[in-house]
């Protein structure tokens, strides 16, 4: 920036707030700056002669910036105050329940009729309840999926609850979660798909659906008055009490939208964030969302409230299945300036290192958000398995404990209630984390530093306040903290935060030794810390000194806060394997217990049978197991569904394609780590199929399809056709045209029944897939007499 000064010819990027103290009772401090940047920018990096870079929420680097200064624009990215007040609820909750709960998909088609939704229990307090007990901070409300029904009567569509039996058409679930959320003192966030199947301008059931309608912008008021939507939507409502009336240039979509948003940010009161969804069943219909406006109307409306997702403030980790990045910067570079950005999925396993600090970038603070279903899938359905205990706290040392939002999804059922066996699960798990983290054992240690900025001691990262930290002494951009314990302690835990609402994200790798008596032994080399990381290990370790190094860090390195914790004793359900080609399943036994199980769907007690050998479950079911404690007691359950007939003889007849590393018979080998993949493609029309032959005539009342695990969206078949036949000359087609709800975002299996026919042979066609080819882990049939119990 100091070059750029010296080229002269400024302007002025923007005028930024920024963080200069720490949130007291007087409030956040603010001040102002002005950031400047030149418009012909200049070559080389003459490190003396420039001027400071100061802390802003937006750097831009120059093409003549050095790796130090980028290194240090970088570490004097801060994060906004919604992100701070975000960043610290760490443990978020998402509820999904509509429509689809009724139907058992995950996607609907924005033609279903409000009468299906009538929940008879429906009780926001049990949901709110559930968040808050598990600690969580934040409910996010799903308002509208994508099937376009609101759970508030909007005043501007009729398919909503108004239209639904559910308390005879007077109900208001948004009304009834936001006051069970005060009560509780639990934040209210909310979800608005900006997909709306029931707008489709094809929606037959809609013929006047605004999505897609090709309308011009006209100017709008907002709110809208809703009698002149259509005919002159310069007409205004009267603004929500403490609010006022804007206008903007948007066609009808996008002026139904921000309707919804304007209801929805002035009448429930505070929202701490809006979730913009990027995904859309159907794309066919295209529609421009005005992105500009509906965040302008946000900052207006709720201006604390971060915007998620498809949004500035938040970014979508990447998967649904709970996993954060082992490297996980919080300050991203973008390609372009914040406002103009349209918020892309970023999936790639690296988004902030130095390698990505590139010139013309614009570095932005954007932390991640690890969102997942409890149940495999967003919505309640009779089948869907429920996440263990296990799995859950696993899923928090990958989210909270890589420097992530855990946004974690509960499924009422068709009561309104969520089932016993989600809040079990939840419950056990965060019993398990609240017990591990109640002690900090670093809590009577002395720390002390090779290095220090004497404002900033030691001490301050054992005070339990994340606005006070240790920092290294100017100039310094490693250093060793040593903890030295009165007498020894024995942990499995251990707990860094940075202090990054005041100096950024810095560090970039650092290692946590321990003394054993005569040596350092590194336990563990990590990467990024950020707001929190958490290193758990499989064994605990008992020793009176620790020692963190940091070994890199953007400049000088903070810690706020540091933490030595004891996993609470659980025992951990036992590992139960994949079924293999023949139908066998083994349990895997580590703790040399004894294991307790059933297969048909009751919890196992210590009367149950007792593992010794291979169970064979040809047929599927649901196998449960537990540990059986020396005292009688049962661990940590292992619950584990089968889905299909194995593939027992089972040949494939043909396929249309297939990569000579990824063969057809992949598809049938009963190994979910292969894959059938057709050859590549040019065509995205192009079908695929693959035909098998199951030796023998089998009555059958389904098909599943298991997605790739790999992580890869390549030929995630998205669209289906699925057929059989008794003699494979005459085929029946037994589900047309099916489609496969958010497999792309979720690859999880999918099981789809259909009426029971017997059949020797199937045939499953890919009529459309993430791109020209198609691909499979797993294809099988659901037996009419099996399924799970
Ligand atoms: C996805 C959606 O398609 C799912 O249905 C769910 O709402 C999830 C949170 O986001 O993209």
């Amino acid at each position: 920036m100091g070059n750029n000064l010296l080229q002269g010819e400024f302007r002025i990027l923007r005028l930024m707030t920024i963080r200069k103290k720490r949130p007291n009772a007087m409030g956040i401090g603010l001040i102002v700056v002005l950031c400047l940047t030149s418009s012909r920018l200049a070559a080389g990096g003459q490190e003396g002669s420039r001027s400071p870079i100061n802390y802003s929420t937006l750097q831009l680097i120059s093409p003549g910036d050095s790796d130090a200064v980028i290194a240090e624009k970088a570490a004097k990215v801060l994060p906004r105050p919604n992100q701070t007040t975000w960043m610290r609820y760490e443990k978020t909750f998402f509820l999904h329940f509509g429509p689809n709960t009724f139907r058992g998909v995950e996607w609907g088609n924005g033609r279903e009729d409000p009468s299906i939704f009538n929940p008879t229990q429906l009780d926001a307090e049990q949901w709110v309840r559930a968040v808050k007990d598990a600690g969580g901070k934040e409910i996010i409300l799903v308002c509208k999926h994508h099937d376009g029904f609101a759970l508030w009567p909007t005043r501007y569509t009729n398919h909503s609850v108004a239209a639904s039996p559910w308390r005879e058409g007077k109900g208001n679930e948004v009304r009834e979660v936001a006051e069970a959320a005060r009560k509780y003192g639990v934040k209210l966030g909310v979800y608005l798909s900006p997909a709306d199947l029931y707008q489709l301008r094809t929606n037959p059931t809609n013929p006047d659906g605004y999505y897609g309608d090709g309308s011009e912008k006209r100017s709008s008021a907002i709110p809208t008055d809703p009698a002149s939507f259509k005919s002159d939507p310069s007409k205004r409502r009267a603004a929500a009490p403490g609010f006022r009336n804007y206008s903007y240039d948007v066609d009808d979509y996008n002026r139904y939208f921000m309707n919804q948003l304007y209801e929805l940010l002035t009448e429930y009161g505070p929202v701490v964030e809006v979730w913009f969804d990027g995904a859309n069943p159907d794309p066919s219909v295209h529609e421009t969302y005005d992105y500009a406006a509906w965040y302008d109307l946000i900052r207006k409306l709720q201006p604390n409230a971060v915007i998620s997702c498809k949004g500035p403030d938040v970014r979508w980790v990447g998967n649904e299945n709970g996993i954060g990045r082992t490297t996980e910067w919080s300050v991203i570079p973008l390609p372009q300036e914040p406002d103009t950005f349209r918020w892309p999925d970023m999936t790639a396993i690296d988004l902030g290192s130095r390698s990505k600090l590139t010139p013309g970038s614009y570095l932005w603070w954007d932390p991640a958000q690890v969102n997942n279903p409890i149940l495999y899938g967003w919505f309640w359905a009779p089948k869907k398995r429920v996440r263990t205990a296990a799995e859950l706290i696993d899923i928090y040392y990958e989210s909270v404990g890589r420097n992530g939002n855990w946004l974690l999804n509960l499924s009422p059922d068709t009561r309104g209630l969520i089932p016993d066996n989600q809040l079990a699960s939840l419950h056990l798990a965060t019993e398990a984390i609240d017990k591990t983290f109640s002690r900090n054992l670093a809590a009577g240690g002395r720390l002390s530093a090779d290095s220090s900025n004497r404002a900033h001691r030691p001490s301050l990262a054992r005070d339990g306040d994340l606005d006070t930290w240790w920092e290294a002494a100017a100039g310094q951009s490693t250093a060793a903290l040593t903890l030295k314990m009165p007498h020894a302690v024995t942990f499995d835990v251990v707990s860094l935060q940075e202090a990054v609402d005041h100096r950024s994200q810095r560090i970039e790798s650092f290692a946590v030794d321990v003394w054993d008596g005569s040596n350092w032994k590194t336990m563990e080399q990590q990467t990024t810390v950020g707001h929190k990381r958490l290193l758990r290990w499989d064994a605990p370790v008992t020793t009176d000194h620790v020692r963190i190094r940091i070994t890199g860090s953007r400049m000088e390195p903070t810690l706020a806060e540091i933490g030595l914790f004891k996993q609470a004793e659980v025992v951990p359900p036992p590992i139960v394997s994949d079924r293999d080609s023949s139908g066998s399943v083994t349990i895997d036994n580590p703790k040399g217990l004894p294991v307790a199980y059933t297969l048909d769907g009751t919890m196992p007690t210590s009367k149950s049978a007792v593992y010794h050998s291979p169970i064979t479950m040809p047929r599927g079911g649901r196998l449960q197991a537990a540990y059986l404690t020396p005292g009688g007691k049962l661990g940590m359950l292992a619950t584990k569904y089968f889905t299909g007939l194995s593939p027992i003889g089972w040949k494939i007849v043909s396929a249309d394609s297939q990569d000579p590393s990824r063969p057809a018979a992949s598809a049938i080998d009963g190994n979910s780590a292969t894959i059938w993949q057709t050859a590549p493609g040019s065509n995205p029309q192009t079908t695929h199929e693959i035909t098998v032959d199951m030796g023998k005539v089998e009555r059958i009342a389904g098909f599943t399809y298991l997605p790739r695990q790999d992580g890869v969206r390549e030929g995630i078949v998205q669209s289906y056709r699925f057929e059989t036949s008794v003699d494979g000359l005459n085929w029946r087609m037994d589900v047309d045209a099916g489609r496969f709800g958010n497999v792309g975002n979720n690859p999880i299996l999918q099981e789809i029944p259909f009426a029971p026919i017997d059949a020797r042979f199937f045939r499953f066609i890919s009529l459309q897939s993430a791109d020209s080819r198609a691909s499979a882990a797993e294809i099988s049939v659901i037996p009419a007499d099996g399924g799970n119990p």
